[in-house]
């Protein structure tokens, strides 16, 4: 058998199993699978480093389909080069409840698949940040254990999205030389041909990027294998526009947008079994063709076992530090980096912005946790995120813990996703509060896929004064407490800041946002206390003299109000308590004892934060009294803002007032 025919055959392995298992599915997209088996084909056999006995050995290439639509793709591919957790039986599977085949590829469901795709870019973003995280290991244990390159699938609807435009422009920048893109250039979306809607020269837009990009026919395997070889050897990243058919093979629908998303039908099928010379029944997979595939499993074999021997040889201190960084364990330094910051803090009570705190905890955090990578979307002196030990990463030098991620909040996001997930750092990213719509979708993947990104996001509020309503978020904290699994922090004072860094820094299953303040805040935290009080979410910061009347709930910035307030109902002879709620949604996590006992008794209850009132009532309940924004802001100095929204000490006591006298 010629190697021309021996790749087909083992093409067309993937192409019927792409077939059969949407068919079986009554539901998935065969189109992908079956345009761009050739190029997976000679990827895999010929060039990914990888062993299906450790899906997560640290220096195996990523791949990444960010056309997460062409699932099956990945699917057969798992399955033919042998991984374990692939049966045949889960390809059987496919798409139903807690197979390992879902809809759109899910990192932890499936071993083997290196991200969460679907949303169309976010695997191009993401590429991106595995890329760049595999420089930086790279620079600081050295290429005998890091040494590896990322593939990206990607689809015309990936580079149709703007993200895409914000992560190969980063890429280009930075030199990301080992990011190799395959693009599935069929000319096809879901409403027809990309003419439709589309115009753009992929291959000129990514040369104008920094990128080498070439063209190449998607089915002929030499031309393939000399692009990528081309691309091994460039000292940019590369795109390969891989000119291809979608639903290869499928006499009818070939070709059309018919051969994207849905099964192709009985008839269909049958037309391309027998256009593709494939005699074998659904699923079935012929032993040679097997064998040739499983072979292809092993190639990686002796690659791991030099590694192995490698890593064996390595300093045992750096090999700790590696395993360490990789199991997502923290070094004790943090612990006590914090407690030592903590004790200084109740000492000297400074009168500080949070996001001012912020930088102080990064201070000794950066120190601490070597792994932490911070960087800005462009605000770097407004996010306060770079320390003075922090060294940048420049294009070609990424010897360094600063990213300037520029202006591109959802590249940022997307990108700080595929560091996480490449494993061995720790990215934090910073914007304002107000654009985490600008970063949200990726910020979902983060939550969905348990990936412990850290969000600054500063200016958190109308606090922020004179930039105004487009700068002043009212929504945000509320949108993002409504993600499941993203934890939101908005810390009261530079104590609580210290406490939320180390409770996003310790979380090893999802993301965190800590929202921070633009305006100084006064010390709200005034006795010195070695436990992590923000761990529950909300603890009684204030207590009141005597049996309270009322609790005034309050977060971040708000609690320094809610505490004047107090005061104001203390000269009024009224007993108030004050509980700052770091963060909403963990403490409504917490068992029923811990909410009773902070919640309290008292009738009376008061949500004071400078935001809109959506997911308070949990707390004050429905006919609690809440002081914050029904709309937008406006844009003053922020002291007449918060008195123009009423969200004053004074509001706040007037309002127990009448509640109480009601
Ligand atoms: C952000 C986002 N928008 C829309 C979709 C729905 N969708 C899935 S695939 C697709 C486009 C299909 O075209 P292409 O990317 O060229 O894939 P192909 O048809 O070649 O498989 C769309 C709009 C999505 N998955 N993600």
């Amino acid at each position: 058998m010629t190697d021309l025919v021996k790749h087909k055959r083992m093409a067309n392995a993937i192409r019927a199993l792409a077939m059969d298992a949407v068919e079986k599915a009554k539901s998935g997209h065969p189109g992908m699978p079956m345009g761009m088996a050739d190029v997976a084909t000679v990827l895999f056999s010929r060039y990914l480093k990888f062993d299906p006995t450790d899906p997560t050995w640290p220096d195996r290439d990523r791949f990444v389909l960010s056309a997460g639509h062409g699932s099956m793709l990945l699917y057969a591919l798992l399955y033919l080069t042998g991984y374990k957790g692939m049966p045949i039986d889960e390809l059987k599977r496919f798409r139903q409840l807690h197979s390992k085949t879902p809809g759109h590829p899910e990192n932890f469901m499936t071993p083997g698949v290196e991200t969460t795709t679907g949303p169309l870019g976010q695997g191009v973003g993401t590429s991106v940040g595995m890329a760049l995280a595999e420089r930086i290991l790279a620079a600081e244990f050295g290429d005998d254990v890091v040494d590896h390159h990322t593939y990206a699938l990607c689809s015309d609807g990936d580079l149709m999205e703007g993200l895409s435009q914000e992560a190969i422009a980063l890429a280009g920048h930075l030199k990301l030389n080992r990011l190799i893109f395959l693009f599935d250039d069929n000319g096809i979306s879901i409403d027809g041909p990309l003419t439709l809607a589309d115009s753009v020269d992929q291959v000129a837009r990514f040369k104008s990027a920094n990128w080498n990009a070439v063209r190449v026919d998607g089915h002929d395997p030499a031309a393939i294998a000399a692009a990528i070889d081309a691309a091994l050897k460039s000292d940019k990243p590369s795109l390969i526009a891989c000119k291809t058919t979608i639903g290869y093979g499928a006499p009818k629908k070939a070709g059309t947008s018919k051969a994207h998303g849905e099964p192709l039908g009985e008839e269909e099928i049958a037309g391309a079994r027998t256009a593709l010379g494939w005699e074998y029944g659904p699923f079935e997979i012929p032993n040679d063709i097997l064998a040739d595939w499983r072979a292809v499993g092993e190639r990686g074999f002796p690659a791991h076992e030099a590694w192995n021997g490698r890593f064996a040889k390595l300093d045992a201190g750096k090999r700790a530090e590696f395993e360490r960084r990789l199991a997502r364990k923290r070094p004790a330094e943090l612990g006590k980096a914090i407690s030592d910051l903590k004790a200084k803090l109740a000492a000297d009570k400074p009168t500080l912005a949070t996001r001012k705190a912020s930088e102080l905890v990064l201070e000794a955090v950066t120190v601490a946790v070597p792994e932490l990578i911070l960087g800005s979307a462009d605000l770097t002196p407004s996010n306060n995120t770079k320390t003075k030990n922090l060294v940048d990463i420049t294009p070609g030098n990424y010897a360094g813990r600063y990213i300037h991620y520029g202006i591109r909040e959802h590249g940022m996001a997307a990108a700080m996703n595929g560091m996480a997930i490449h494993g061995g750092l720790s990215p934090a990213g910073a914007t304002f509060l107000v654009f985490t719509d600008y970063a949200r979708p990726a910020m979902r993947i983060a939550a969905l896929a348990g990936i412990p990104a850290i969000y600054v996001m500063t200016h958190d509020s109308i606090g922020l004064g004179e930039d105004g309503p487009t700068h002043q978020p009212v929504e945000h904290l509320a949108a993002l407490r409504a993600m499941p699994n993203m934890r939101v922090f908005r810390p009261a004072d530079a104590t609580e800041t210290a406490e939320c860094w180390q409770l996003a820094l310790e979380r090893t299953d999802g993301p965190t946002v800590i929202a921070l303040t633009r305006q100084n805040l006064i010390a709200a935290r005034l006795t010195p206390e070695e436990k992590n009080l923000c761990a529950e979410g909300a603890y009684e910061i204030s207590p009141a003299d005597g049996k309270a009347k009322a609790t005034i709930f309050a977060s971040g910035s708000e609690v320094e109000i809610a505490i004047a307030g107090q005061k104001l109902l203390a000269e009024k002879g009224i007993a108030a308590r004050v509980v700052s709620v770091p963060s909403l949604e963990l403490f409504l996590a917490q068992p029923d004892a811990v909410r009773a006992r902070v919640i309290g008794e008292a009738s009376v209850k008061v949500g004071v934060e400078a935001a809109v009132r959506f997911g308070w009532d949990a707390v004050i309940g429905p006919d609690g009294i809440f002081i914050g924004m029904k709309g937008f802001g406006a844009s003053a100095p922020y002291k007449d803002v918060y008195k123009n929204f009423g969200i004053t000490a004074e509001a706040v006591a007037d309002a127990v007032v009448k509640r109480h006298n009601a």
